[in-house]
């Protein structure tokens, strides 16, 4: 019987990729994000290619109501959930703590610490019932080492550091594995979100670097994932070659190097 995945925030970047990375594996897929049209597009992309079954959940995971209410009309094929991603997740903003916008603020905490959590929350009991389930989360280097003009988005990463070893601790004894990944510096929408649509600063933030791309990270995801029953994954580290930390990135000369962090 094939198995099923949740991705939360498959409609771009590393989420999209991993939605790609499990369809090759034969997962049935449960793909979800605010914007539809573009779920709808990549179920219709990946039933053409590949013999499974895609499941696109429009919703906000912000709003609490709204995940319930699409984890609770999952049809009956897609209601064993094996695999939960908790990617949907952003940064807004890059400024010192005095100069913020609090909208930018809370748009971070509700998408990375609680839409995380309410999705958890419901896959989660399921997965106990069923005493059998494996829960990834996205978290990033900003988890443990906090940048300049970075503190609510590392805050958040930090937060999701915390929630994954704890979940793990939670669910040990139920037989529910947990994984967090903790990528660097990667190729998405992210900084284009980050900067509120801003494409030249956006594009900035990658010049003089080779960044990690989403499949980088989906193949990190799968392999975990892959690990026989009695292997758990606790977190994998993922850098581009040329950032050590969230601290040093080597840019190469010659290119623009203008930093934005
Ligand atoms: P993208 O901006 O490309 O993708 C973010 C995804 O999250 C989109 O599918 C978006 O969907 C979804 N999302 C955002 N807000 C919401 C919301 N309120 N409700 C539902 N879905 C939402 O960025 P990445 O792929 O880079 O980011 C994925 C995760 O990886 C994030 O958690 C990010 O913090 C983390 N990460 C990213 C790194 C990077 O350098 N890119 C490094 C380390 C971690 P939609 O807008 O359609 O709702
Ligand atoms: C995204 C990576 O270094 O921009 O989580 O915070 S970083």
């Amino acid at each position: 019987m094939k198995k099923t995945v949740l991705i939360t925030g498959a409609t771009s970047g590393i989420g999209e990729a991993t939605a790609r990375a499990f369809a090759e594996e034969d997962y049935h897929i449960i793909i979800t994000g605010r914007r539809y049209e573009r779920l709808r597009e990549l179920k219709k992309e990946l039933e053409a290619e590949f013999p499974i079954e895609v499941l696109p959940l429009g919703f906000d995971v912000r709003d609490r109501h709204q995940c319930e209410a699409a984890l609770d009309s999952l049809p009956e094929g897609f209601r064993h959930i094996d695999i939960l991603v908790n990617n949907a997740g952003l940064a807004a903003g890059l400024e010192h703590i005095d100069q913020g916008d609090t909208n930018d603020w809370e748009a971070m905490i509700d998408t990375n610490i609680k839409g995380l959590l309410y999705v958890t929350r419901l896959v989660a009991e399921k997965m106990v019932n069923r005493g059998s389930g494996h829960i990834v989360n996205l978290g990033s280097i900003a988890g443990t080492e906090p940048y300049e003009n970075g503190a609510v988005y590392c805050a958040s990463k930090h937060a999701v550091h915390a929630l994954s070893q704890a979940m793990r601790v939670d669910l040990l004894s139920h037989g529910i594995k947990v994984t967090e990944i903790r990528p660097g510096m990667v190729e998405t929408e992210f900084s284009l979100v980050r900067f509120h649509g801003d494409r030249e600063r956006a594009d900035n933030v990658y010049h003089g670097v080779t960044p990690l791309t989403g499949d980088d990270i989906a193949e990190a995801i799968l392999w975990a994932v892959s690990q026989p029953a009695h292997v758990n994954i606790n977190e994998i580290v993922i850098m581009p070659t040329q950032q050590a930390n969230a601290y040093y990135t080597y840019r190469k000369p010659g290119k623009n190097t203008k930093k934005n962090k």
